[in-house]
C-alpha cells in the first residue's frame, strides 16, 4: 500500500515521514521521491500479543512517498503528478505549526490544481477522441458522454471519485490517469485548526492530524487511527503460530482479499474463515472462548472484514 504525499514546500512532508520511521530521508531529485517503508507502531497489536505471547509480533508496514513540494505560486509540474497518480493514495499535507503558513488556503490551492490539471486531461482525450471519430478511426462510444460528464464534475469543482460509477466505467477512468479519480485524504502538520477541518468537509476528504516536530507513542497510536481511517484502510490480525501479526486492506474487502494478503496460496486454497472481534478476542482470551459465548463468525470468501478483526483462514494450501 503506498501513499504519496503530496503538498506545497515546507509543509513537512520529509518531517512527518522522519516522524513515524525514526529517520530522516531526503531525496534531492524531485523525480526520484524518497519512498520509505513505514511501520505501523499501534497498541492493539501489543495488546494481542500480551494475550498470545507469541515469539514474533509483526507490524504492519505501509510505503510513504515522500513528493518535493512546489511553491504554491508555481504549482506541481506534469511530472510530478504522473508519480502521485500511480500510488494507491495521495495525502495532502498541510501546515498548521506557525502563523505565516496558511493550510486551508493552500489546501485550497492544492485542491484546486487536481481539478484545473484533470480537466485539461479530459479535454485533451476529448479532442483527440472526435478527431479520431471525424478521421473514421473510432466509432463514438458510451465513453465520449461519460467524459463529458466527468468533465461536468470538474467544472463544479468535485473530485472524480465522488462519481457514481460502475466498475467498467471505473477501470476506463483508471486507465486515463486522471488523478481526482484517487482516494485523497489530507495530513494536517501542527495543531488541528478548524479552518482546515471545514475545507476538508467541503471538499469531502478525510483528515488525520500530527505534530511531526513534537510526537510521543501515544499521539503516533491515535495518529495512525486517525490515517487509516481517512485512507479507507482497515488492519486485521492473525495469529499464526509462532507469529502474530498485523495486515491492512482497503476497507470492504473480504476475508478472501485476506487471505491473498497473507499469500496468494492461502486464497487459492481457501475453505473458510474464522473471525473474532479485537475486542471479544482481548475480553475473553482466546478464539475457543469466543466460539463458546457464540461471538465468532465463519465466513465463507465474500464475508466482509471489519477493522480489527482477528482471522484464522482454513485452508487446503
Ligand atoms: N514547528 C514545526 N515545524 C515544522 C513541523 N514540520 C515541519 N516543520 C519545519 O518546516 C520546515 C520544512 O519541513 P519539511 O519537512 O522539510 O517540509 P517538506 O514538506 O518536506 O518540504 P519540501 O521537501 O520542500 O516539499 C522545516 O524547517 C521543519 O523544521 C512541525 O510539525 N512543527
Ligand atoms: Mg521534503
Amino acid at each position: 500500500m503506498k501513499v504519496a504525499l503530496l503538498g506545497y514546500s515546507g509543509s513537512g512532508k520529509t518531517t512527518i515521514v522522519a516522524a513515524l520511521s525514526g529517520k530522516r530521508h531526503e531525496s534531492f531529485d524531485p523525480l526520484k521521491p524518497a519512498v520509505v517503508n513505514v511501520k505501523i507502531h499501534e497498541s492493539r497489536l501489543k495488546t494481542i500479543a500480551d494475550i498470545v505471547k507469541p515469539q514474533k509480533t509483526t507490524e504492519a508496514e505501509i510505503t510513504l512517498v515522500d513528493m518535493k513540494g512546489v511553491q504554491e505560486s508555481t504549482g506541481f509540474d506534469e511530472k510530478l503528478i504522473e508519480i502521485a497518480v500511480l500510488q494507491d493514495r495521495i495525502a495532502f499535507v498541510v501546515p498548521s505549526f506557525s502563523a505565516e503558513k496558511k493550510g486551508a488556503s493552500e489546501l485550497g490551492s492544492l485542491y484546486l490544481e487536481m481539478i484545473y490539471r484533470d480537466q485539461e486531461r479530459i479535454k485533451n482525450i476529448l479532442e483527440k477522441r472526435r478527431d479520431e471519430i471525424l478521421h473514421g478511426k473510432r466509432k463514438k462510444g458510451m465513453e465520449e458522454d461519460f467524459l463529458k460528464k466527468c468533465l461536468s464534475m470538474l467544472e463544479q469543482e468535485k473530485f472524480l471519485s465522488s462519481l457514481e460509477m460502475d466498475s467498467q466505467q471505473k477501470s476506463f477512468l483508471g486507465s486515463l490517469g486522471l488523478i481526482t479519480a484517487k482516494k485523497f485524504f489530507v495530513i494536517v502538520n501542527g495543531k488541528s485548526d478548524p479552518e482546515i477541518g471545514n475545507s476538508c468537509q467541503m471538499y469531502n476528504l478525510g483528515f488525520c492530524q500530527i505534530d511531526a516536530e513534537n510526537v510521543d507513542n501515544h499521539q503516533i497510536d491515535l495518529f495512525w487511527n486517525q490515517f487509516l481511517k481517512a485512507a479507507g484502510l482497515i488492519r486485521f490480525y492473525t495469529i499464526l503460530g509462532k507469529e502474530t501479526r498485523c495486515w491492512l486492506l482497503p476497507e470492504g474487502s473480504t476475508v478472501l482479499d485476506a487471505a491473498a494478503t497473507i499469500h496468494t496460496d492461502i486464497a487459492a486454497g481457501f475453505v473458510r474463515a474464522d473471525v473474532v472481534k479485537f475486542e471479544d478476542f482481548t475480553a475473553l482470551g482466546s478464539f475457543s472462548a469466543c466460539r463458546e459465548k457464540g461471538l465468532l463468525r465463519s465466513e465463507s470468501k465474500t464475508g466482509i472484514v471489519n477493522d480489527g478483526d482477528i482471522i484464522h483462514i482454513h485452508s487446503t494450501r
